[in-house]
């Protein structure tokens, strides 16, 4: 009886110390060449947890824009904006506070927002203003926080019609993004459309959306808007009050997918 109830009471404890030891090789292994602070033996933070600690997290403001949103601006010591026009020239950085969903925007066209244009200055052009996110640094898990990216408020011609038939559906507002390489090359892009979005519209915003970038190897992020519903299918509308913008340089009255970027996360790679 005696000799059953030490078995009983050691074989726990022998599997304890067993599971401790195991868990400690396996903490040292993962730390070894990664990062001193990690071999702390008391940390017990997840990889998950790691990563959000080296994620770093910018919210657009206006106080980042100096020289008239002319050149590089300058949103950390590690990231920079800078701007195209819909003709590819050199354009401006911008600060939008006008609507529900404040962020940076490219200025020209109807708004403080990366907007596209079907038509621009009196050519079909179906291209788009460029806000272009610079990383000094290679990054990777890059997430895109856009605003004024409306729902419901574009055309879209029904399947199998073109607009002219003048029949068309609701269609979203919408965008794509491009990644490049330090060397130029493009290594990955995606749509900007509710369907891709980390949780749908955020609360309490006008057409705010989180987007995972799925990149590695960044150094570069350009932001471009779309046709509306992001197909050929999307018919522009026009608003006659668009003619009395004064930033308004397309030409016409023509409204169209635009958006802003309103915050922006990613790790160093
Ligand atoms: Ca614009
Ligand atoms: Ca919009």
């Amino acid at each position: 009886m005696k000799k059953m109830f030490l078995f009983v009471l050691v074989l726990p404890l022998i599997s304890t110390v067993y599971v401790s030891c195991s868990n400690e090789s396996t903490t040292t292994e993962m730390s070894v060449g990664e990062d001193d602070e990690s071999a702390d033996m008391e940390n017990d933070e997840t990889d998950s947890e790691r990563a959000s600690s080296d994620t770093v997290q910018l919210v657009a403001n206006a106080d980042i824009i100096k020289n008239n949103g002319e050149g590089e601006q300058l949103w950390n010591d590690d990231v920079f904006l800078t701007a195209k026009k819909i003709n590819g020239a050199t354009g401006k950085v911008v600060f939008e506070s006008r609507f529900r969903d404040d962020g940076f925007g490219v200025a020209g066209g109807r708004w403080q927002q990366i907007d596209y244009y079907y038509e621009y200055q009196g050519e079909v052009v179906k291209a788009s203003e460029q806000l272009i996110v610079n990383f000094r640094i290679p990054v990777t898990d890059v997430q895109v926080q856009v605003g004024q990216m409306d729902p419901g408020e574009g055309r879209q011609a029904k399947e199998g019609t073109t607009c002219d038939d003048n029949d068309t559906n609701r269609a979203d507002e919408s965008g794509q993004w491009k990644a490049y390489n330090a060397a130029g090359e493009m290594v990955a892009s995606g749509i900007l459309l509710d369907e891709y979005s980390v949780e749908g519209k955020l609360p309490d915003s006008m057409g705010s959306y989180r987007f995972q970038l799925d990149a590695k190897n960044v150094s570069k992020i350009v932001l471009e808007a779309t046709q509306w519903g992001g197909e050929e299918r999307g018919c522009p509308t026009y608003r006659s009050s668009y003619a009395s913008q004064a930033l308004n340089d397309s030409g016409n009255t023509e409204n169209n997918s635009e958006f802003n970027l309103m915050a922006l996360s990613y790790r160093a790679q």
